[in-house]
């Protein structure tokens, strides 16, 4: 069974792309963003599987890869194209290479023309590829920087990935209009600068006259890449946590389990998010827990100390969770939510005030 899940990062409009062998749960990544890290290790861990390789389809000139941070945090491997000039992979691609995960794999194909070391990576029915910025949805990236060339790109559109089936997937490493997909066939006759009867010297011509304005991240993120996402200086941008063992959900929120909340009990403020005949009612409080209806909670923030962690608590962990992010709106750092809510808790033997009053 093929996992296959398209991640999108809002600020650099880019795709990061999960692949995963849901029998031997091992999974790749190809061109994660640094900063969503986190986003992408929950996933990994929420779908049970072992992130084996993350995978550049280039040295990105627009937003710095998490590649090395996901080696740091998952232990995952790196690898690109060996023409990319980057250092501090644990593996360089050359045209024809195999990358393997479970009982799947991707051929790598060299496309050269956005970057000298740009690849292509085709899963092995040839069902999907991974066209990184060579081949976008109805267009192709920039040739203006980072070697580019307009020669070297019709080429390897034209030999490489126009000669896949027809009803091969296409997923680009950027799409700046909201696309997704598209497929052999569509690109063929509908992409308007390497479609139809549109020959090398037409296109050198369209991407001759682009005009576009470089990236505006191109100096932070070309040096940092060349190095596969290692920060030149420790960033403490993305620093866990260390008031408690907490885990990030996909859902992009910090949970604390019962377990964990007993033992830092005495140095968080516990905000109760039920209505006053649930905090009153038979499921009981925790001891020290403070009611504010989630209602109220953006009105009364000026109630609780901002420098103090703080834990949310409902019946079941779904309100408070909502409670976790409109805290975090309101500018508290330290924030999580007690995973399971007052169900889990008081499964779990952990004593509770008030119930039955
Ligand atoms: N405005 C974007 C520009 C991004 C950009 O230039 N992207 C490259 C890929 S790294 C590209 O090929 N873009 C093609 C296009 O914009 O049509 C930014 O500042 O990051
Ligand atoms: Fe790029």
């Amino acid at each position: 069974m093929l996992i296959f899940r398209q991640l999108f990062d809002p600020q650099s409009s880019t795709y990061t792309y999960l692949l995963a062998d849901g029998r031997a749960q091992e999974a790749v990544l190809i061109d994660p963003v640094f900063e969503l890290v986190r986003r992408d290790a929950a996933l990994v861990s929420e779908l049970g599987l072992r992130l084996a390789w993350t995978l550049e389809t280039h040295v990105h000139a627009d937003h710095v890869t998490g590649a090395w941070l996901l080696k740091q945090r998952l232990g995952s491997r790196i690898a690109l194209g060996a023409a990319s000039g980057a250092d501090g992979a644990d593996r360089y691609f050359v045209h024809g290479d195999r990358i393997e995960f479970g009982h799947r794999h991707l051929e790598v194909r060299e496309t050269p023309g956005h970057t000298h070391g740009c690849v292509t990576y085709v899963l092995d029915d040839q069902s999907m590829a991974f066209t990184g910025d060579c081949l976008l949805i109805r267009g192709s990236g920039r040739t203006d920087f980072q070697q580019g060339d307009a020669h070297a790109m019709y080429r390897s559109v034209h030999s490489q990935i126009l000669t896949l089936p027809q009803a091969c997937l296409l997923y680009p490493a950027h799409d700046y209009r909201g696309l997704t997909v598209t497929s052999v066939a569509e690109e063929r006759r509908f992409n308007p600068r390497l479609g139809g009867e549109i020959g090398e010297r037409d296109f050198v011509g369209y991407m001759q006259n682009l005009g576009l304005p470089h990236p505006k991240k191109l100096d932070v993120a070309v040096p940092a890449n060349l190095f596969c996402g290692r920060p030149a200086v420790d960033r403490d941008s993305l620093a866990e946590p260390t008031w408690a063992p907490l885990t990030y959900t996909f859902a992009g929120v910090w949970e604390i389990q019962a377990a964990a909340l007993e033992e830092v009990a005495g140095s968080v403020q516990l905000v109760d998010v039920r209505e006053p005949d649930e905090f009153n009612g038979p499921l009981g409080r925790i001891h020290g827990a403070k009611l504010i209806p989630l209602g109220a909670l953006a009105q009364r923030v000026g109630e609780l100390d901002r420098d103090r962690p703080v834990v949310t608590v409902c019946r079941s962990g779904g309100r408070s969770a909502q409670g976790a992010v409109i805290l975090e709106r309101a500018g508290f750092t330290n924030v999580a939510n007690l995973a399971g809510g007052m169900l889990r808790w008081r499964a779990e033997g952990n004593p509770v005030e008030g119930a039955g009053d």
